[in-house]
């Protein structure tokens, strides 16, 4: 059976590489497939936080999860914490994880920087408890975004570890869906860095609740070139390549079609046509999260409901688990 897991953490305002490597996904396989979408809150504890900032960002990126059009009838959404499975089974596969595969996680790099050894524990342990959170549902499709990958990777050696160890094929090893034009959305900033809710700069990235006059102001300041053009070319033209894609992605068409589009075209034109159909698509996103946000008790309502359903889901496999390893389960 074919089960999807996904989750974003409530880190901050969900921007335009959520809604295009991710949020969009969730959205297309939503009656395709099993799908469980989730707001991890117990990873973005993995940093240091404000407990009243993370109440608030899970509801609001639950807020923006029902805005891109996830139906709570037609899938699961809910809180990470609200389901005891993900810390139970993160710590039996992080005892059958080895040090040397997460001394290869180059999230954990960029994220702990320089200053290595304050780095939390759970920042390190981070992908083990991703891996929880996908295998624990026996999910077999995880769309994410290309920064993923590694992560997926390793979940994929910890369920193989899992089945080797323990002489059994329990656990399916879940796929990547890593899919469409925009991948990996770049800063508006840097053409370098990816797109994050992180980033210290708001002009870096645009937010789901972006008004058209922020929007517009964003992608006019966005850094580019002195090329007049609009032409797609990564290594040389990586800030004017990546508001390309954003086109592309946008539009749901392809970047030689853009090309062609503006071919004539100056790049100050073509900003303000993507100023236009980013408004346009996102405009009714961002309306709708505020109008959710209005309504904390609808939302708490849709995470509690789905934390139960993913609960009965849950249950049973981590039951399963503790059998299989060992353990005396009454
Ligand atoms: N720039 C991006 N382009 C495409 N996809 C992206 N994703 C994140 N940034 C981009 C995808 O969104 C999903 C949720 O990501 P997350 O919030 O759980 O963690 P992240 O990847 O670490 O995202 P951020 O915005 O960079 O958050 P912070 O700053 O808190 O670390 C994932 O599927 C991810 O691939």
């Amino acid at each position: 059976m074919n089960r999807v897991f996904s989750g974003i953490q409530p880190t901050g305002s969900l921007h335009l590489g959520n809604y295009l490597g991710a949020l969009k996904r969730f959205v297309e396989m939503q009656d395709d497939y099993g799908c469980i979408y989730c707001i991890v809150d117990l990873h973005a504890i993995t940093m240091p936080y404000d407990p009243a900032e993370l109440r608030a960002s899970t509801r609001e990126v639950t807020a923006g999860f029902l805005a891109a059009g996830l139906d709570p009838s037609r899938c699961i959404v809910f809180n990470q914490s609200q389901c005891t499975m993900h810390m139970r089974l993160a710590w039996m596969l992080s005892c059958l994880t080895p040090l040397g595969w997460l001394n290869r996680m180059t999230q954990f790099k960029e994220k702990a920087g320089k200053k290595r050894d304050n780095a939390s524990l759970g920042l390190y342990g981070y992908p083990v408890l991703q891996a929880a959170d996908i295998i624990g549902y026996h999910a077999t499709h995880v769309p994410v975004g290309e920064d993923q990958k590694q992560h997926l990777e390793l979940a994929r050696d910890i369920a193989g570890t899992f089945n080797h160890q323990f002489g059994v094929e329990y656990f399916p090893l879940p796929e990547p869906v890593i899919t469409g034009e925009a991948t990996r959305v770049m800063s508006l900033r840097d053409g370098t860095k990816k797109m994050s809710k992180s980033d210290e700069s708001d002009y870096s990235r645009i937010n789901l609740t972006d008004d058209r006059d922020t929007i517009a102001k964003k992608f006019r300041k966005a850094r580019t070139d002195s090329e007049p053009g609009v032409t797609y070319d990564a290594e040389n033209r990586p800030e004017a390549s990546n508001l390309i894609t954003i086109y592309a992605a946008l539009a749901d068409s392809t970047r030689q079609q853009v090309v062609d589009q503006f071919a004539s075209a100056q790049f100050s034109d073509f900003k303000k046509q993507l100023t236009e159909l980013a408004v346009e698509k996102l405009g009714p996103v961002g309306e709708e999260m505020k109008r959710l946000s209005a309504d904390p008790g609808h939302v708490d309502g849709v995470l509690r409901d789905g934390a139960e359903r993913a609960n009965q889901i849950a249950e049973p496999i981590q039951r399963d688990v503790e059998e299989i390893m060992g353990f005396l389960v009454p």
